[in-house]
């Protein structure tokens, strides 16, 4: 298929160990997408589906026919869902779902093998390849040397997280004594498990307690936020090498990918209906999607999809107050980044070895690699050189050392 061969240039695999894992039709995925001097310059954004080509106004006006009753129905679908919200967590209590059985997984798209990972959490990571929070969340896993397996959740459908009450991604899954903990939101998911590997007599299940979710109402919406989600849990002692201002900065860049750098990429991405749909064209080929979803269910999450993020890169353009032009915002980002890169004077933000504040960085920029707004990001700003060593230190597995020790 031509889509297997695209995707296996997106696929390396690092040792023989992990070859075992093809065995079972299930791909390896390295995180270092084949290395080429390269790599950057080449048309990443292009794909198979001729995306370059313009659209025939027959089949935008057939995908705005079709798109408006879906994203309808998607919407009114969601107001039904919000007013029938089922709470994640008993409020203050830190204990997010504990399953006695493991949860369906039967779409399991790809493993990543591990021999270093003796962890025993048989971590399984539901996740939307294009979501700059899965993405986070990879980077880390993949940084470290967890072994993991991937279920892509379909975005419109998203049937893969049905038994979950939780409505978001990323969601992970490990097994602790019990059961099946799930761990929900990205940040948290990266605290609990670095957490734990500075601490290895820590139990995961001791960790959460330390993040309690709570209830707040907002504009009059009711929302959740977990506690201490950027915090790690660290006893008494500093991890080795760090001091107690790097744990703090390494805290505020964090927060910063989420609160400002990732609402700069939907409205970049998404920010005309070409590029909007070029993007999706390259998530369902970076995703394999052609292998894992329906060849129908595919299209509507491409046209659909694009769509309906057309419109709502427009609304987080205004909420966020970008500029009209938006690649300004996006470029004064991540100047300011640079800007602190630079003063640092060090290769990463986390000194010579990337910390959470570069992984978080990373994972959200990463989200968008094949799109048009990346390719202008390298043109138009010096993040070529940081981000190229980020994508060395994970997909060579740099942090492995810590998980080694387990
Ligand atoms: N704070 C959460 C945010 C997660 C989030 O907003 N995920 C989006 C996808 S990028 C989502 O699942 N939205 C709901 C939906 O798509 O139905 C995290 O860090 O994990």
């Amino acid at each position: 298929m031509v889509s297997a061969s695209i995707t296996r240039n997106f696929i390396s695999v690092l040792n023989s160990a992990s070859l075992s894992c093809n065995k079972q039709k299930l791909v390896v995925y390295s995180g270092l997408r084949k290395q080429s001097n390269t790599w950057f310059d080449q048309k990443a954004y292009s794909t198979k589906d001729g995306d370059q080509k313009k659209s025939s106004p027959l089949k935008i006006g057939f995908a705005t026919l079709l798109g408006g009753t879906v994203i309808g129905g998607f919407f009114a679908y969601n107001e039904i869902q919000k007013k029938n919200k089922i709470k994640v967590a008993n409020p203050g209590s830190g204990l997010q779902s504990l399953f006695v059985d493991e949860p369906p997984k039967d779409k399991v798209a790809r493993k990543i093998c591990s021999p270093i990972d003796k962890t025993g959490l048989k971590l399984v990571l539901y996740q939307y390849q294009p979501c700059p929070f899965c993405t986070k969340v990879r980077a880390f896993l993949d940084y470290y040397g967890f072994a993991y397996e991937v279920v892509e959740v379909n975005p419109v459908m998203r049937t893969e997280v049905k038994w979950s009450n939780y409505k978001k991604v990323p969601i992970v899954i490990a097994k602790v004594a019990d059961g099946y903990q799930q761990l929900v939101d990205s940040s948290l998911i990266i605290s609990v498990l670095q957490s734990l590997l500075y601490d290895k007599n820590m139990k995961l299940e001791d960790l959460l307690k330390f993040y309690p979710m709570v209830e707040f109402v907002e504009d009059g919406t009711k929302n959740t936020e977990i506690m201490n989600k950027y915090f790690l849990m660290l006893q008494d002692s500093l991890p080795k090498g760090k001091t107690k201002e790097d744990i703090v900065e390494e805290r505020k860049w964090r927060r910063w990918a989420d609160s400002t750098l990732v609402h700069q990429l939907s409205p970049n991405v998404y920010r005309t209906w070409e590029e909007a749909l070029q993007a999706f064209k390259y998530f369902s080929m970076a995703g394999d999607w052609e292998n894992i979803f329906p060849d129908w269910q595919r299209q509507i999450v491409i046209y659909v999809g694009a769509l309906a993020m057309y419109f709502v890169g427009k609304r987080l353009k205004k909420r966020h107050n970008l500029r009209d032009d938006v690649r300004q915002s996006l470029y004064e980002e991540v100047n300011i980044w640079l800007k602190a890169l630079q003063k640092k004077g060090t290769p990463f933000m986390g000194g010579n070895a990337p910390d959470l504040g570069d992984l978080a960085v990373y994972g959200c920029l990463n989200s968008i690699e094949g799109c048009k707004a990346f390719q202008d990001l390298l043109v138009n700003t010096k993040i070529r050189h940081w981000y190229e060593n980020m994508r060395n230190a994970i997909g060579h597995r740099q942090g492995q050392a810590l998980l080694a020790e387990y």
